[in-house]
């Protein structure tokens, strides 16, 4: 039998393990990356592990998350990381310069290689065939040690893509088309290739749009081939040298294939609060939108930007409408202005932001009070966009551009043709904006420079025998680490102050809950199916293990997140029976006992004071024993190292 994509790469980097689907492997990682938000901790994380130099082939830092600098704390971290990546060998894009993501694809990522980044949305490399995964800092902070990536091995899905996109229909409608066929959760445990017929007429920009979301299908990560499409667009970066050829065998053999003709694709639109949540754009009739916001790691490309110009020129927004376009790099800024498509861009009405995350994350631009807000980003979840009452719904450019115009959510298909856009020949390359680091003699003399806003990281303890706790909160299916650990533009400059982050605990779901962790001093959380979906924040883990929480028991589990739970020393279990959920009351005084024998049976017994018991899954491999038992990753790498 022959081997998919996935497959050849993971045989390349394979360290241990075997490629029995659900078995553990390590894999040798080549490149890391890490952004402002999640970097901090990973680079705390990294100094503590006392190693001189990064151990990659590459590794960067990237900063586009926290660039609105209200007050010291965001320009204290960037102090921090871009002194820390000079002193360790480890590349530094400087803020401004684009979103993480976008720049790694244009001139950093390479077919072939893996990159494990402390971002939910790395496999965006998979658009040029790379095996990229997100990760929760502490996992980034290891692999820069030259520590290997634990991941259980995936399935293998295949997308069997037939046909060419109609005008006006682009890669986000597949993407939103295979969540609207999957579901959040569909995509779990597997890795999605894209392949096909159809997979030639995609530019790299458009593949990188779907391994984008395959994030949001839940996935471990989303790849397609290295081809002549791959070539063109390195070539167009000045970076043939790069280029490898990659596909899967002819008789390679995936889990499960799932068809989609291109042709046959309409405008697609996920509704409020879930990526989801899809329906045909033109199905939804009159809906009026206040608020247009353009770009974001999935949607920033050069192409995408200049579909947008093309339907604006010579036209104004809505009056009604407030549109922002933030291009995905300082590339694609310098780009659209020197061919006169930003002016095009800024005539129609529209606001020009920074080439930064941005609205996607709540960093400004939230929209009005109970406000219809269309953006081309990936994620809607209740919350996120800053309002708490808006409703968001995830679009293609095209979408958002001809529904800013019309003023209400509007089928681009029905807008007069504009002239078709390619890729160019040659990008304008000035990497001027990513900082080498020192030379090592130079390096082990430099400062690290640690502004107030940098507070030293919880310590986890290690998982005992028993543990009696109250059920401090009982939350339902879906939940996200944005409603685990918010962010925003409030929250986010508190990433380096772990004590601080913690006031904002299941804001969205329930504000009393720090104050009723830390009274109980030690805590349980019960969830429903898919707890921990969306962001690699490890934050959504760390805050809790400094709230008290020792035990997570869920229907089940997005993968990152467990990842985290366990590199922070708290115990993941899952219900035998999932019907045990409604057993247990928030305020019941629950115990978990049998837990070290647990570890190796594979099960545990949790009571209440009310009487109630149920069985739990402890499935953990011996790493994972052997971090919990030590009290986390870091303390377990400190034993080993
Ligand atoms: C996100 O899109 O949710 C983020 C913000 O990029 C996160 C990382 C973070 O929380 O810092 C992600 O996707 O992992
Ligand atoms: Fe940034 Fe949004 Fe992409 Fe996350 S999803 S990396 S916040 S642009």
């Amino acid at each position: 039998m022959g081997n998919t994509i996935a497959q050849k790469i993971i045989r390349d980097h394979l360290i241990s393990g075997n490629l029995t689907p659900g078995s553990e492997i390590a894999l040798k990682i080549d490149q890391t990356l890490t952004q402002d938000a999640t970097g901090t901790m990973a680079y705390l994380e990294f100094e503590t592990m006392g190693i001189p130099q990064v151990k990659t082939e590459f590794s960067i830092a990237y900063v586009d998350h926290n660039t609105l600098q209200c007050g010291f704390m965001n320009a204290d971290d960037h102090q921090y990381l871009q002194s820390v990546a000079a002193k360790y060998g480890v590349r530094f894009s400087r803020p401004g310069n684009g979103i993480c993501h976008q720049l790694h694809l244009e001139r950093f990522g390479k077919p072939g290689k893996t990159l494990i980044g402390s971002d939910s949305h790395t496999p965006t490399g998979g658009g040029l065939g790379m095996l990229a995964f997100g990760a929760g800092g502490m996992d980034v902070a290891v692999a820069m040690g030259g520590g290997a990536y634990y991941i259980n091995m995936p399935k293998l899905y295949k997308v069997e893509l037939t046909g060419k996109l109609n005008p006006f229909v682009s890669a986000k409608d597949a993407a939103l088309k295979l969540l609207q066929i999957l579901s959040v959760k569909g995509g779990v445990g597997a890795i999605i290739e894209w392949g096909g017929p159809g997979v030639k007429t995609l530019t790299v920009p458009e593949r990188a749009t779907i391994t984008n979301m395959g994030a949001e299908l839940g996935a471990t990560t989303s790849i397609f081939p290295s081809d002549e499409q791959t070539r063109i667009f390195l070539a167009a970066q000045g970076r043939e040298a790069d280029f490898i050829p990659l596909e899967s065998d002819p008789d390679a053999e995936y889990d499960r294939i799932i068809p989609i003709d291109l042709s046959e694709l309409k405008p697609m639109i996920a509704c409020p609060h879930s990526p989801d949540n899809v329906v045909e754009v033109a199905s939804l009739k009159n809906v009026k939108v206040d608020q247009v916001c353009i770009g974001s790691c999935t949607n920033s490309s050069l192409v995408d930007m200049l579909k947008v110009a093309a339907i604006l020129k010579g036209k104004t927004i809505a009056p009604g409408v407030n549109l922002s376009i933030s291009p995905g790099s300082r590339q694609v800024l310098s780009m659209l202005a020197s061919c006169g498509a930003l002016n095009d861009i800024l005539s129609s009405g529209a606001r020009l932001l920074e080439c930064a995350c941005g609205p996607c994350i709540g960093m400004g631009f939230s929209p009005n009070s109970g406000g219809v807000s269309l953006r081309t980003f990936n994620r809607n979840f209740l919350g996120r966009s800053g309002t708490k009452d808006a409703n968001v719904y995830l679009v293609s450019p095209e979408t958002a551009a001809a529904s800013a115009l019309a003023g209400c959510i509007c089928d681009p298909t029905t807008l007069p043709p504009i002239p078709e856009i390619s890729l160019p020949a040659h990008f304008a390359i000035d990497d001027s904006s990513v900082l080498q680091p020192l030379p090592p003699e130079e390096a082990a003399k430099a400062e690290v420079l640690r502004g107030p806003n940098i507070k030293p990281f919880p310590k986890g303890a290690p998982v005992t025998d028993t543990i009696a706790a109250e059920l401090v909160l009982k939350v339902g299916d879906n939940i996200t680490t944005d409603h685990i650990m918010p962010a925003g533009a409030k929250v986010l400059p508190y990433r380096s102050n772990i004590p601080k982050m913690s006031e904002f605990c299941f804001e969205v779901c329930d504000p009393d809950f720090p104050a009723r962790a830390k009274a109980a001093g030690q805590g349980i959380i019960i969830g429903g199916s898919n707890y921990g979906q969306g962001s690699s924040r490890e934050h959504a883990a760390l805050v809790p293990m400094y709230l008290g929480i020792r035990a997570v028991v869920t229907k089940s589990f997005a993968r990152i997140h467990v990842a985290n739970l366990i590199n922070a020393g708290i115990l993941p279990l899952t219900f035998r029976n999932k019907a045990d959920y409604d057993l247990f009351a928030q305020g019941g005084k629950l115990t978990i006992s049998g837990i070290l024998e647990g570890m190796n049976s594979g099960t545990v017994t949790m009571t209440d004071d009310a009487g109630h018991t149920a069985q739990l899954n402890c499935i953990l491999t011996e790493r994972q024993k052997a971090i919990l038992l030590a009290g986390g990753l870091l303390a377990y790498t400190k034993e080993n190292s």
